[in-house]
């Protein structure tokens, strides 16, 4: 499978968003490059703040949400998780110390969330090219995952987005979830 044999088996699927979201320098520019990367309709469309970054992908509506602090702009993304079909959570595995600020933010913005109820959610263990960078299992103990939220549709990958690794692996599992929910 490779990221054209996603894009085509997205194409198939009823047109939607997908949203990813992370602290600032997860990683969510260099995904959306990524994706992006031989695509060439996708268009970029004016944003509203400087945290959010909305492309076209096809049919499909992609937004890139900086996360971090500003717990006063919750109400403005909010607008955004309407609609949405899947969800994307980087977190830059090799930054120990705001661990606990994604490990928050992936619990009242995603899991706690009662309008991104039922969504798969893929969670991206980023940066693991760097020396000590967290792998998803830990990462997993990490954010309390392996207690809680049982019952929702997620799973971790290890990945190297700036490397391309990872990347078609955990998107191949978001389309399997989504063409699971179609049928
Ligand atoms: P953001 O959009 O979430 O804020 P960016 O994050 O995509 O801008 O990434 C922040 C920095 O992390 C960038 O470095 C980017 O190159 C780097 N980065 C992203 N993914 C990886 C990865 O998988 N491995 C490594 N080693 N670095 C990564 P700069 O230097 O441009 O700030």
């Amino acid at each position: 499978m490779s990221l054209l044999g996603i894009r085509k088996r997205l194409k198939n699927l009823d047109k939607a968003k997908i949203l990813i979201l992370g602290l600032d320098s997860a990683g969510k520019t260099t995904l959306t490059k990524y994706m992006r990367f031989g695509i060439y309709n996708s268009q970029t469309l004016p944003t509203i703040g400087q945290n959010i970054d909305t492309f076209k992908l096809d049919d499909w509506l992609v937004t890139a949400i900086d996360v971090a602090g500003q717990k006063n702009f919750r109400f403005l993304w909010e607008a955004h998780y309407h609609g949405t079909s899947a969800i994307i959570f980087i977190i830059d595995a090799s930054d120990y110390e705001r661990i606990p600020e994604a490990k928050e933010i992936l619990r009242t913005h995603v899991f706690n969330n009662p309008i991104l109820e039922g969504i798969p959610i893929v969670i991206i263990a980023n940066k693991q090219d760097l020396p000590g960078a967290i792998d998803a299992p830990l990462l997993i103990q990490l954010l309390g995952l392996h207690k809680q939220f049982l019952d929702r549709t997620y799973a971790i990958f290890n990945c190297s987005v700036l490397y391309g690794h990872g990347v078609v692996e955990s998107f191949t599992w978001l389309v399997n979830e989504l063409e699971k929910k179609a049928n």
